[in-house]
């Protein structure tokens, strides 16, 4: 689809409220810092870890700056939680009640091999999410990819899923309305294939695909293996646990629920190794850890099927 539409202009016309409206021209503001800061910035190696004993990039550091600096600014954002940082920041002057969770760079280890890497955010319209469903009170989710071109995609509840792109002058503009996602698909994109040595039944599903001659889309990176499966509107991406990471590694507020959120709106699903609705967990911590199955429906019935 081609138009002139700004992200805000379509957003006000879908009647997106005004506060999510500003914190979501706040998050546009750092994803365009943080593409220039890729462009030109420190690209290099570890330098520290993270609260989950990660390494951590300079980038991760300087990308986490940015958005807890343009959330400042907001001042809608009452509370802010980071995959970078081990605690949430308050802001008690703030008139906004919203909470935003975020992974300011992920797939960050792929940043020296120029691949693509993303940016994830999850909003919800209570501050204390402790002791919730990850989904209750969720407003709006995003992500952005920065590959050869830089787009902002978009889920609101209950008014669908839209793509933006950068453009040369600094704005982002509608380039996919309402995408959705069919029920089956030929494309698979499998995380943790390691998992294979200790889970038959992983390596079941694994076999059913190459069976299917079904196409493998993998990156390594979950922002842009995501989008592929928007995109092409079918596909199934899958992260599940192993004895190592008993949860899974991929986190449920700064990952698994955006992405869960973003999915619903596109009509597809984000469920758990165990068949469950990733929004429907409780949240305990805001470090906690999730599996991940997303994607078309149907797929995502059949290899979470397969692995109870
Ligand atoms: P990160 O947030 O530390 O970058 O980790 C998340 C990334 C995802 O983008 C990707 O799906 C996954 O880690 C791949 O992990 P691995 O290569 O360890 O299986
Ligand atoms: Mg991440």
């Amino acid at each position: 689809m081609s138009s002139n539409q700004s992200f805000n202009h379509f957003l006000r016309e879908r009647g997106a409220d005004w506060d999510v409206r500003s914190l979501l021209y706040h998050i546009a503001r750092s994803v365009k810092y943080i593409n220039f800061s890729i462009r030109a910035g420190n690209t290099g190696g570890a330098v520290t870890q993270n609260a989950s004993g990660e390494s951590q990039i300079a980038m991760d550091i300087l990308a986490d700056q940015i958005i807890s600096k343009e959330l400042e600014k907001s001042e809608i954002a009452k509370v802010i939680a980071s995959e970078e940082q081990e605690e949430s920041i308050e802001f008690p002057s703030h008139r906004g009640n919203y909470f935003v969770a975020y992974d300011p760079l992920d797939g960050s280890s792929l940043v020296d091999a120029n691949l693509a890497i993303g940016t994830i955010f999850g909003i919800w319209e209570s501050p204390d999410m402790i002791g919730h469903k990850a989904g209750d009170g969720m407003v709006a989710a995003c992500y952005a990819v920065y590959g050869p071109r830089i787009t902002l995609t978009i889920a609101l509840k209950d008014k669908g899923c839209h793509e933006f792109e950068l453009n040369d002058v600094g704005e982002f503009i509608l380039t996919r309305a309402d995408i959705t996602i069919k029920d089956d698909t030929t494309y698979f994109a499998p995380g943790n294939l390691k998992v294979c040595g200790e889970n038959p039944k992983y390596r079941a599903c694994m076999e059913r695909w190459l069976d299917r001659q079904s196409k493998l889309r993998y990156s390594g990176g979950m922002v842009p293996d995501l989008h592929h499966i928007l995109s092409k509107g079918h596909g199934i991406f899958t992260y599940p646990s192993d004895t190592k990471q008993p949860q899974g590694k991929l986190r449920l507020l700064f990952e698994g629920a955006p992405f869960a959120f973003v999915f619903n709106e596109a009509k597809g699903v984000g469920k758990t190794q165990e068949g469950n609705d990733i929004l429907d967990t409780i949240v305990t911590d805001y470090h906690q850890n999730t599996t991940v199955f997303v994607g078309s429906k149907n797929e995502v019935k059949a290899v979470t099927d397969m692995l109870a």
